[in-house]
């Protein structure tokens, strides 16, 4: 028997790159996908030197042909990782540019879209499947300036909520992993394009925002439940941030 397999996308940074590396660690083959890989072929050849089991390929998730035919050439999907997301703007509704809000909406959840229903006979076929969504604190409450991305997180939430209804039966759970602040090195960059001072400004003052580890640890921690086992929503948030809207800063003069 092959040894069991898992899919991360968005690989190449953040919490998918420390995803990869804990189910490697975690006796996973893992398959490490994302746009840039580049960025893969330096996460592989760290994992390959410690003796982890992983393979590169590159994949846009909004990109359905390509996901079709990185599905077909997989041997065996056991875990299915849908990290590949993020936010661009923070516009209020009245002026958001809608493009920005397309572009949210095709990775945020054409994205989840595309990849899982590639994946899912093989999900089924491997008789215990999981599906990992990483949504978001912002796809249960909402912000102002959140909009496309309070917007395409809540699409995410809801994908995972109506797949474990609709799957219900067959061999395959389905897990939701909604993290709050976060400090990643991209994430907010990309929200304020590129803005360095406003993306440092989110994270002012917090003591210990999540890191990219903390949540792969817990996502690691779910995968790792026996099958029968669906933690179905996890939110997780730094001990600083009590809601969306409610973070501890502790004074910088
Ligand atoms: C990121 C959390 O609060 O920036 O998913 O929306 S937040």
């Amino acid at each position: 028997m092959s040894t069991r397999t898992a899919v991360v996308t968005g690989a190449s940074s953040g919490i998918g790159a420390a995803t990869a590396r804990k189910l490697a660690e975690a006796g996973f083959h893992v398959v490490l996908t994302a746009r840039r890989t580049d960025r893969l072929d330096a996460l592989a050849k760290e994992l390959t030197a410690d003796g982890r089991s992983v393979a590169v390929h590159a994949l846009d998730v909004t990109d359905r042909a390509a996901v079709d035919s990185f599905a077909a050439g997989l041997d065996r999907c056991d875990v299915l990782v849908n990290n590949a997301g993020g936010a661009v703007g923070s516009d209020p509704v009245a002026t958001a540019d809608p493009a920005d809000w397309r572009l949210m909406f095709e990775v945020n959840v054409l994205g989840v879209l595309n990849v899982t229903q590639a994946l899912l006979p093989a999900l089924v076929a491997s008789g215990a499947g999981t599906v990992v969504v990483l949504s978001s604190t912002a796809g249960l409450a909402t912000y102002e300036g959140g909009g496309g991305y309070v917007a395409a997180k809540h699409g995410a939430h809801v994908i995972a909520e109506t797949l474990r209804l609709e799957l219900n039966g067959k061999p395959v759970r389905v897990i939701e992993i909604a993290p709050g602040m976060v400090k990643t090195d991209e994430f907010a960059l990309t929200r304020f394009r590129g803005d360095a001072e406003r993306a440092a400004a989110v994270y002012a003052g917090v003591a210990e925002p999540l890191t990219a580890d903390d949540v792969a640890d817990t996502i690691a921690w779910t995968v790792g439940r026996p099958a029968h086992v669906n933690v179905d929503l996890l939110v997780l948030r730094p001990r600083a941030q009590a809601s969306n809207y409610k973070v501890y800063r502790e004074q910088t003069q």
